[in-house]
């Protein structure tokens, strides 16, 4: 035994030896990280061969980078190797579980904006055992600063580095092969990059997204004019008219987009606890007034939100990785619905009780036209009054209000909400249901914050019925993204009452709540299949904005022939019929996955992934090409950043400035209808 113990000791102690035990080391807590802590939908023996052996040969590249060093000095160099590589598969756990992604130099280039709020959420998902990628990088200097293992002083062949390098190269290619062979077009055409970590591992990852974002920088600098002609066309081939019959019914009206943070369709009249979750939303989703869609998808990326927003406000989709908001929104031309409206004389304004820089919000709405941003520095602070991501909810609509009634009418307010935000924490003042009892802790407070945000809907739709707001104004409600993530089956299956929760289930899982309630307005439940990128045509039409030469990617959800394809932004699709979840497709009626493909079938669903294919790679041209700065819609201003100020001093000036007898107040005699506001936050007591 103890010979067998000396016999370690000393192979340990040559170069070769303690290199390759490091290697071995690095190469089983990634495998042990690929399992436990990423999702990467590994199936078949072919991916799961590759996933087993596709850290070795960039562990061998990077790691072999000391072997052409000697003595004490090669030692460190591959244990700082070793300690870089583990921080960044740390960071990757980390923002994995909250994203379902992995890091990207475009987000690490915006992340100064988001780095911020990271800082603050990363603190609650932290679990002990991410700690455990640390792990071999600790044993590996204990057993060197306790002599166990001793310095190899030996002059190690020049040779014998090159030759490791040599066959890291090989093994990669050899990986590679067998990947493209297994998924063609990996590398080319994939929407995720879960497919390339599966297949290439984390490092190449790293690497590929590296050469990606220097060239999309280089695709910026490439564009002119003459690559608008592909997007022109594709406007032209799939351009929808609208339906006449709600063709300007919202004309002149203020105009209230709620965001709805991490609010899924699935909490529309859900029961928990023996009551409704959110009744607020629900008596409005069935109101005879709402147009509501019990078929609209979220179709956010990386940049969840962000998406979200710029979707919702400029019919592009977010980039496929990064969020466009803070790689492109400053620098961009944009022709957002801020922008669009503010030439019809409304004021606009974006309310958000976060930090401004967050998302690059305070530099984005700018390019998109916004007079007014009123984030987390116009709100009064106070003991309790955050949570997460910023104010609760219901000190944040009613902090609001006493802005909205200042802005000249006819107004556009968007409104963001966040405190449904993952981890879903609520004091327990606050709390009004009990927790779910999946035994998933991130899923189970979930209820309650939904029910709190639902309870500051309730008061502020009170405080529009009070001051009359609501007589002429039009409501649009949206859930932004899903709340809990595809990483929770189980926890979800028990939620739903459902035997087991499939890749299926978790495509229709994506539905978000879309609604839009006016007095007058001919609603009820519409059955169409869309998403986030429809909702501007949408709106354009209800609002009588001409809107036939634009650069968007949706199509009016009232539209009687409109194509009912669903995208999401990893290339998969829902449609009435079809639903497509990587490689397996499903129908859609009743969630079967589809086994002997007809050859029709086979053709129509090839059509169908074009087409998805097509409009997200040539919205990201727009985005990516800045395309937009060269085609302007007919009468189209792009708005005058120099102008548009959102320090408060500035935005308090202009407010009184333009206090004319169109804002609520001076319609009220120059007195604020604060009073009427009711709210039970306890904060404000
Ligand atoms: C932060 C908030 C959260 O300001 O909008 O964004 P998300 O994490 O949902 O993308
Ligand atoms: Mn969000």
């Amino acid at each position: 035994m103890k010979q067998i113990g000396h016999k370690i000791q000393s192979g340990l102690s040559t170069r070769w030896g303690f290199f390759l035990f490091a290697v071995a080391l690095f190469w089983l807590k990634t495998i042990y990280a690929y399992q436990t802590k990423f999702n990467l939908g590994v199936k078949g023996g072919m991916q799961a061969f590759l996933m087993t052996i596709n850290p070795i040969p960039t562990t061998l590249l990077l790691f072999g980078i000391a072997l052409f060093m000697n003595g004490r000095k090669s030692y460190i160099t591959l244990i700082i190797i070793d300690l870089i590589t583990s921080t960044w598969l740390f960071a990757n756990i980390l923002y994995y579980r909250e994203f379902s992604d992995f890091l990207t130099f475009n987000l690490m280039k915006g992340s100064g904006a988001v780095s911020n709020n990271l800082g603050k959420s990363i603190a609650g998902i932290i679990e002990y055992s991410d700690f455990l990628v640390f792990a071999d990088v600790l044993l590996l200097i204990i057993l060197l600063a306790t002599k166990l293992v001793k310095i190899d002083h030996r002059v190690f062949m020049k040779r014998n580095a090159f030759a490791i390098t040599g066959l890291a190269v090989v093994l990669f290619g050899a990986n590679l092969g067998i990947a493209e062979a297994d998924r063609s077009g990996l590398l080319t055409r994939t929407f995720d990059n879960n497919y390339i970590v599966k297949y290439l591992g984390m490092n190449a990852y790293t690497v590929y997204d590296g050469v990606k974002t220097t060239k999309n920088n280089a695709i910026k600098a490439n564009a002119d004019s003459s690559s608008m002609s592909s997007v022109l066309k594709y406007m032209k081939d799939n351009r929808v008219s609208p339906n006449v019959e709600y063709t300007g019914v919202a004309k002149g009206k203020n105009v209230f987009v709620i965001h709805l943070e991490s609010f899924q369709q699935f909490l529309i009249d859900y029961k928990w606890d023996g009551q409704e979750v959110t009744p607020n939303i629900n008596k409005l989703y069935h109101d005879q007034n709402t147009l509501s869609f019990d078929n609209f998808f979220n179709q956010v990326g990386q940049g969840k939100t962000a998406d979200a927003e710029l979707m919702l406000e400029n019919s592009l989709f977010g980039l496929p990785e990064g969020a466009a908001m803070v790689t492109q929104g400053t620098t961009n031309t944009f022709q957002a619905a801020p922008s669009i409206l503010d030439q019809r004389g409304y004021t606009t304004a974006s309310f958000h009780g976060d930090v401004p820089s967050f998302w690059n919000r305070d530099n984005t709405y700018k390019s998109w036209g916004y007079d007014y941003f009123f984030s987390s520095q116009y709100f009064k602070e106070g003991k309790g009054y955050n949570v997460g991501y910023g104010l609760k909810d219901k000190i944040f609509m009613k902090d609001s209000a006493q802005y909205i009634e200042q802005l000249p009418q006819p107004f556009y307010a968007k409104l963001i909400t966040v405190t449904n935000h993952y981890p879903y924490l609520l004091d327990k003042q606050n709390q009004s249901i009990a927790k779910t009892d999946t035994g998933d802790d991130t899923v189970d407070g979930y209820v309650q914050t939904a029910k709190y945000l639902d309870q500051s809907i309730g008061e502020f739709l009170a405080w529009l019925q009070k001051t009359g707001l609501d007589k002429n104004s039009m409501l649009v409600l949206y859930g932004d993204h899903y709340g809990i993530s595809g990483n929770h089956k189980k926890a979800v299956a028990k939620l739903l009452n459902m035997d087991k929760f499939t890749d299926f289930d978790n495509a229709q899982f994506q539905k978000v709540p879309f609604m839009v309630h006016m007095d007058g307005l001919k609603g009820g439940i519409n059955h169409t299949y869309g998403g986030e990128i429809d909702v501007l045509p949408t709106l354009l039409n209800l609002l009588g904005v001409k809107n036939d030469d634009t650069i968007q990617f949706g199509s009016d959800l009232l539209a009687p022939n409109r194509n009912q394809t669903v995208a999401f932004r990893n290339g998969d699709f829902v449609t009435p019929e079809y639903t497509k979840v990587g490689s397996t497709y499903y129908d859609t009626t009743n969630g079967k996955a589809l086994t002997n493909l007809t050859a029709a079938q086979k053709k129509q669903l090839a059509a169908i992934g074009e087409h998805v294919t097509e409009e997200l790679s040539l919205s990201d041209k727009v985005i990516t090409g800045d395309l937009l700065r060269f085609y302007t819609p007919q009468g189209f201003k792009k708005p005058d950043k120099s102008k548009i100020s959102y320090k408060v001093k500035d935005a308090k000036a202009k407010l009184k400035d333009s206090n004319s007898k169109t804002s609520v107040i001076q319609q009220n005699n120059g007195k604020s209808m604060m009073d009427l506001y009711e709210t039970d936050a306890p904060e404000l007591k």
